[in-house]
């Protein structure tokens, strides 16, 4: 029972005056319409709040569907269209159905899921026949999040399209043996990286899906409202799982959306009560819970909960006893009612009481069986999207109930371990050629062959017509080679290619040239700047001013600052995106961006700087996912290096991401030591990206030690985008003894470590600069690979630098030591590696240079301790160079101590 009316039963002293009250306002509705009846219950609310009664209105609704029956418009098409469009999801259902039992008899590893779609199908035949738009240059159409284990469905419709064939469905999960075979095989889940012309969004990993949604309808007010791209016609459609918003990201930033107004945005739920393991919520109602958030978040919420067949068992129910029943039914009670028969529900659920039953008694056992829920009628799927396009200043998210593995029968419909089939016996699967009236003879059922009318039949014809008329097909990715010219280096960069020992630290130098760069007319509009409510950490405040922190609806109050000439300025044509505390919205808007060229043919540079360690860390799935979209643009780690961020402690200080980097194949990571490494860092991904066309995105640490900054020395350029060059030679006139690769802030160490080795040692060092250790370690990779598969002898850059001279090496991170660790097939001589491997502490940078043995000292003690025969290391001799270079060994800790 829902809870307004059991407390109605509990606590009515009074009937005949509650009854008054609601004739009263069944009269106001009938004579004065619902619009002055809601002003009256507002009314009455304010006048309750104001005199302190103890009331709050309930979040929940009962459990029906939000629009009426009454209310909706009629289909467009009439009849016969909706009967066509029925068809065309069934044949879909099949095809989608047949192509993962087919998979799965070719290998019983392979399969893919048919539950899902089977529940989704009709949620999206009436989006792609009515709803999605798209366009001929499949650049300014809708961006529709598909879900991704329904993906099945969206190839099958596909197919029916003519967009895909016989061979691509049945190469399904097969992406390797079909190109082996010269075809085109088909993802498990949405990847663009694997689909570059179909998928746009990959949503295969639950609740990022929700997430990118959202700000991706944000990014398209930004570019309107920024005056750069049209975008008002377009809309964001997310069709997601109900398990699927258990998922924190899939809730996170819900009150964003509604915040900023987005009726661009349509969520449709798939409520079909099951997730993976059970029922999302056996004991209660998930479509009762995503109500009071969603609502509370502020989105209009349209329930989709019964089909037609049930308006009249409502419309003769005046007492309510249906929709109290439904409201006091749990989850994983309907799931059983999904799972069973006429008969069953007739005994179990009409069976409860008398009145029940008198409405049950109206039904053949068939007719109950066959009652639907919301998300399996048409007509009413139409009225809720139409709805949701209608509404305005909030997105809408509709609630659509539907059954898990609808139609499967016996083999599936609403059992607990749908989600997984993907065998079906033979007489499974007639049945479901029989409840879907599919022409197919018994041979073809067991054969699973696909089934696609002829070119000219009705079903093929509408549902061209239907594309035609929107614009389009759908999903399809493509890629605009818009040349954005990028400026030269000197005109953003001067300060930093002559930098002559001018004290900076990196991060200021990346904030200068990104204020430079901004001011650019070709490239400056498209830089986004975005920042997780740290910008004034990383020197940013500046650029408040310069180009103003976007908000839709501009600055509606005097900043206290105003009078600064810094200060904080709000601008609806503002540029900065400032996200709050929220790394994955951050990162979520930094994707929009990212992939701006695809999703708009509309090229943009998004520049995300973040404390370095909330990024891969963090929200490192999101950025895979980015990486999977093609994105393009730059993650800026900022305050990076676990030693370099001094005095915050364990859970600030980085010393992992550039192990995570490495793993991104289209991740450019670098850990530049210099201002002017930046500068050619940034100048070439950026010609990359915008000029080459290249889908690849950069990872740049930078940190916030100040040092004195040398300038470009000559040659260096393409030793810094390859990974490594000399920094430094040995002293005049000696031949060097060691040398020591150094990356980011442990260069300046090197250097100190080198004038400590000449003085207290008398050993003489190299120094080298190395910008990336994943890109020499790639480098060697590649190498190694065409001498295998080829015989060709290349020697990876790494070995080429540095030569067959056969001298020892020390390399020195502020990462972990896997990081260096990552060359050493390509290091030619003997090699050790320092980093910073355990958690770390709070402290001054010296202090925590010394804690992980990364200082100047100790990289030289490292090194002479390389340069000395094994035998001549006795604890003896390496005690007296470490009193040579004034370090205690007995003081030394291991950090990896636990
Ligand atoms: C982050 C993540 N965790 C787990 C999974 C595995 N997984 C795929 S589908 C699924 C269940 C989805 O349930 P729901 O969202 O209700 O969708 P339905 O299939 O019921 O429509 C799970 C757990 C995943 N893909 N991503």
């Amino acid at each position: 029972m829902e809870l307004s009316q059991l407390l109605r039963a509990l606590t009515d002293t009074d009937a005949i005056e509650t009854q008054e009250w609601l004739d009263a306002l069944a009269s106001v509705v009938s004579q004065s319409g619902p619009d002055r009846a809601a002003f009256l219950l507002s009314q009455l609310q304010a006048y309750a709040q104001t005199h302190g009664l103890p009331w709050q209105p309930y979040r929940n609704t009962p459990y029906v569907n939000t629009i009426s029956a009454a209310q909706e418009p009629a289909y467009p098409g009439g009849a016969e269209a909706q009967a066509l469009e029925e068809r065309i999801a069934s044949i879909t259902r099949w095809n989608a159905l047949a192509m993962v039992v087919r998979a799965n008899r070719y290998s019983g590893d392979l399969g893919g899921h048919i539950a899902s779609f089977a529940s989704a199908a009709d949620l999206f035949e009436v989006g792609f026949n009515h709803f999605f738009r798209a366009s001929e240059d499949g650049l300014s159409g809708d961006l529709v999040f598909f879900q991704p284990h329904s993906a099945p469905g969206i190839y099958a419709r596909a197919y029916l399209e003519g967009r895909l064939t016989e061979e691509n469905l049945t190469y399904y999960r097969r992406e390797i043996s079909a190109v082996r075979a010269g075809q085109q095989g088909l993802s498990s889940y949405p990847h663009p990286w694997l689909m570059p012309d179909f998928w746009q969004f990959p949503t295969g990993s639950m609740g990022l899906g929700p997430i990118s949604a959202i700000y991706q309808a944000r990014f398209m007010r930004y570019l309107e409202h920024r005056g750069l791209l049209q975008t008002s016609q377009r809309r964001v459609w997310g069709v997601f799982g109900d398990g699927e918003m258990d998922e924190p990201e899939s809730l996170a930033a819900l009150s964003f959306a509604a915040r900023e107004g987005l009726d661009n945005l349509v969520f449709v739920i798939n409520c079909n009560l099951q997730r993976l393991d059970g029922p999302v919520r056996g004991n209660g109602h998930i479509v009762d819970e995503l109500e009071t958030l969603f609502g509370g978040a502020g989105w209009n919420v349209i329930k989709l909960l019964w089909g037609a067949d049930w308006d009249p068992l409502f419309a003769t129910d005046t007492a309510g006893a249906l929709a109290t029943a439904l409201s006091a039914t749990p989850d994983g009670q309907l799931q059983t009612f999904a799972a069973n028969d006429g008969a069953f529900n007739r005994e179990h659920f009409f069976g409860q009481n008398p009145a029940l039953q008198l409405i049950g008694s109206r039904l053949t056992d068939d007719e109950i069986d066959r009652l639907r829920r919301g998300g399996h009628d048409f007509r009413k799927i139409y009225a809720a999207y139409h709805a949701a396009c209608a509404h305005r200043g909030r997105p809408t998210v509709i609630l659509a109930q539907t059954k898990k593995g609808f139609g499967m029968g016996k083999a599936g419909q609403g059992r607990m371990t749908t989600h997984q089939q993907k065998k079906l016996e033979t007489e499974d699967l007639l049945a479901f050629r029989d409840r879907f009236q599919l022409p197919l003879s018994d041979a073809q059922v067991e054969t699973l062959s696909f089934y696609k009318p002829a070119a000219d039949s009705q079903e093929i014809q509408h549902l061209l017509s239907r594309r035609r008329a929107l614009g389009g097909f759908l999903p399809q990715r493509r890629s605009a080679k818009q040349n954005i010219a990028v400026p030269g280096l000197p005109s953003f960069a001067e300060f930093a290619l002559e930098a002559d020992g001018k004290e900076m630290s990196t991060t200021m130098a990346m904030v200068r040239m990104l204020g430079n760069v901004l001011k650019d007319p070709t490239i400056g509009p498209r830089v986004v700047p975005i920042v997780a409510d740290e910008a004034r950490t990383f020197g940013m405040a500046n650029l408040f001013r310069q180009v103003g922190i976007y908000s839709a609806q501009g600055q509606l109050y005097e900043p206290e600052d105003i009078g600064s000439i810094l200060y904080y300025k709000e601008a609806r044509d503002g540029q900065i995106l400032e996200e709050g505390i929220t790394e994955a919205g951050a990162l979520a808007s930094w994707t929009a961006a990212a992939t701006s060229y695809s999703t708009h043919g509309f090229p943009m540079l998004p520049v995300y700087i973040y404390y370095s360690m909330f990024g891969f860390q963090r929200v490192g799935d999101l950025i895979w996912a980015a990486a999977d979209q093609r994105a393009r643009g730059f993650l800026v780690g900022a305050t990076s290096g676990r030693t370099t961020l001094a005095g915050e402690g364990l859970q600030h200080q980085d010393g992992s991401s550039h192990l995570t980097a490495a793993t991104i194949p289209n991740c450019l990571a670098y850990d530049p030591a210099t201002a002017y490494e930046v500068a050619i860092l940034f100048e070439e991904g950026a010609r990359r990206m915008l000029e080459s066309h290249d889908d690849v995105f950069y990872y740049l640490t930078v940190t916030n030690e100040n040092t004195a900054q040398p300038s470009l020395p000559e040659g260096a350029r393409e030793g810094i985008l390859r990974g490594m060059y000399r920094f430094r030679w040995a002293p005049m006139g000696q031949q060097a003894q060691v040398r020591i690769l150094a990356a980011g802030p442990m260069l300046r160490e090197a250097l100190l470590a080198a004038d400590l080795l000449l003085e207290k040692c008398a050993v003489s060092a190299e120094v080298w600069s190395v910008t990336s250790f994943s890109e020499l370690a790639r480098d060697g990779q590649r190498a190694e690979r065409r001498g295998w598969l080829h015989g060709e002898s290349v020697a990876p850059w790494v070995t080429q630098q540095l030569g067959a001279s056969g001298l020892p090496i020390v390399a020195v991170s502020d990462y972990v030591r896997a990081v260096p660790e990552m060359i050493r097939a390509y290091v030619p001589g003997p090699y050790q590696t320092l980093g910073t491997d355990g958690f770390g502490r709070s402290d001054t940078r010296v202090a925590l240079r010394d804690f992980f043995q990364v200082s100047a000292p100790w990289i030289a003690y490292t090194a002479t301790v390389q340069t000395l025969p094994p035998k001549e290391r006795t604890a003896a001799t390496l005690a007296a160079v470490a009193e040579a270079l004034g370090l205690d060994l007995a003081q030394a800790r291991d950090p990896l101590t636990i």
